[in-house]
């Protein structure tokens, strides 16, 4: 097996156990053997962002690599979302037992209906670049062109906060 490209996932929950099914979901991405994590970051419990009204999340970002296309990791990141037992028709931005978002695939800028990448909200959130930053600060933006350290810079803590689990 051949794992030629790097993409980065931002990994998340608010209901249950948040820690556990965050780690389940890291696990589970291993299990067909085309994805390998390179990297994680420390774990943080997030204030809720966008959708206000909603209990505080347990978020981290992975570095994996993989043969799989960027269509092909989305598909394996809702199977495995799906497997988790979050239903598919949902609030927009609000509460999920697991949530995988691609953040970064290579160096690619892609503009499908079903995949934006760059991830669109990237660049505004705390809860994904802090931990970003902790894998890769250096990672450069494709479209923006500023490392994540960078753009983790130029955002406000108020209503942002992250705080790593010990
Ligand atoms: N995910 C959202 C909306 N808001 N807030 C935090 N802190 N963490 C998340 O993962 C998150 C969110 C939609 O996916
Ligand atoms: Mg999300
Ligand atoms: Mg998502």
């Amino acid at each position: 097996m051949a794992y030629p490209h790097r993409a980065f996932i931002s990994i998340g929950s608010n209901l249950g156990d948040k820690l556990d099914n965050c780690l389940r979901g890291i696990d589970a991405l291993t299990a067909a053997g085309d994805i390998r994590i390179r990297r994680r970051s420390a774990m943080y419990r997030t204030e809720p962002v966008d959708f206000k009204d909603q209990d505080w999340f347990v978020n981290c970002v992975i570095l994996v690599e993989t043969g799989l296309d960027p269509l092909g990791l989305l598909e394996r990141l809702q199977s495995v979302q799906r497997q988790a037992g979050r239903p598919v028709e949902r609030l927009r931005f609000g509460p999920r037992v697991l949530d995988l978002d691609l953040l970064l695939y290579d160096g690619v800028i892609l503009e499908d209906p079903r995949l934006t990448l760059p991830h669109p909200r990237l660049h505004r959130r705390r809860f994904v670049l802090k931990p970003l930053c902790d894998i890769d600060p250096d990672t450069v933006h494709p479209v923006l062109n500023q490392t994540a350290q960078a753009l983790l810079a130029e955002l406000e803590e108020e209503g942002q906060q992250v705080v790593e689990i010990e």
